[in-house]
């Protein structure tokens, strides 16, 4: 049977010996269409542990080259040193009014909250604000405004409940709040220990298609997987579908082994004119891969083989 996403032959895209400057890892990159080219931030591990974003570009969205210097490193002085001192990491990247929002994850010893910057030309940037307390995770903002308001899906940290998929509302791209809980894992499948939002959501005629990651705990620790989900155009508080089966599971070598065993973790896909989309992910938290799938196969799996809405089923 067909795969729904088509890995690209020549994967791993790019790896560390394709950066310049010491890095162990590349990994969890948001993608970009800019000027017909890609541009695509990663996440590379440093020797000593920490994590920083570095730029690359390409014409075909295959074959990538890196710049000569990291793009974003934690600051040194000011609010941003404080809370990005251990470090940025996962960044996606959603090209709204002519410029592009960047939501990464900031560790510091004051745990790991969300940091917006901005650049008009992925030469500058500007931080904007922080926008979560700790402890948060995986902020991907809408390419549009719904209803005159900036949109996010996000994901808390919580003990009580299991990590689920949370929606935000702002005027302002600071200020956010009518927070809601919009989706949570399913109780033994492939998502059920947490689910995270992935790339920034990709209109289509029958609502946002959102790609996901979902993480199952094994006997030899955890699997993350990807899925998608459907939300409502004009409200995206509505799902319209969670495809049941996920899209795509650790089965390449430099997937299945690495820095982190068992990952396929995604922060950005591009929407191409011809009807497809391609998702990038992070190997093992190693190394970049990319595929191909069909959006409009991605938008029918959460129509026709959509599970249960879990925020009404309580869990035993
Ligand atoms: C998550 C994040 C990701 C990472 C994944 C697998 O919690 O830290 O950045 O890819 O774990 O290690």
């Amino acid at each position: 049977m067909k795969p729904i996403v088509q890995r690209y032959e020549h994967n791993p895209i790019l790896t560390k010996d394709d950066v310049p400057y010491p890095v162990v890892t590349v990994h969890n990159a948001g993608v970009t269409k800019w000027n017909d080219q890609y541009i695509m931030l990663f996440r590379s591990h440093r020797r000593n542990g920490r994590s920083i974003i570095g730029m690359a570009q390409s014409k075909d969205g295959f074959h990538f080259e890196v710049q000569p210097k990291p793009f974003l490193e934690p600051v040194q002085t000011g609010i941003f040193a404080k809370y990005e001192e251990y470090g940025v990491e996962d960044c996606r990247i959603t090209a709204i009014d002519g410029e592009f929002l960047l939501t990464y994850s900031a560790y510091s010893r004051h745990g790991v909250r969300i940091a917006l910057s901005k650049t008009k030309d992925f030469q500058t940037v500007e931080r904007v604000a922080f926008i979560s307390q700790a402890d948060m995770r995986n902020v991907v903002i809408f390419p549009e405004k719904i209803k005159g308001s900036y949109v996010r899906l996000d994901r808390p940290h919580s003990e009580i409940s299991p990590w689920a998929v949370w929606i935000s509302y702002s005027p302002d791209l600071i200020h956010w709040g009518r927070s809601q809980a919009v989706m949570k894992p399913m109780q033994y499948h492939w998502d059920d220990m947490k689910i995270g939002p992935g790339a920034p959501p990709i209109r289509t005629d029958k609502g946002w298609l959102h790609i996901y990651h979902g993480v199952f705990q094994t006997m030899d620790g955890a699997v993350y997987r990807l899925g998608v989900a459907l939300h409502d155009l004009n409200d995206p508080t509505k799902i319209i579908g969670v495809a049941d089966e996920w899209i795509l599971q650790p089965e390449d070598p430099w997937e299945i082994t690495g820095y982190v065993h068992n990952v396929v973790f995604t922060c950005g896909a591009v929407a191409e004119d011809d009807g497809t989309v391609k998702i990038y992910w992070g190997g093992a938290d190693t190394v970049m891969c990319v595929g191909t799938a069909v959006i409009d196969e991605l938008v029918q799996m959460c129509l026709n083989n959509s599970r249960p809405n879990m925020l009404d089923v309580r869990r035993i």
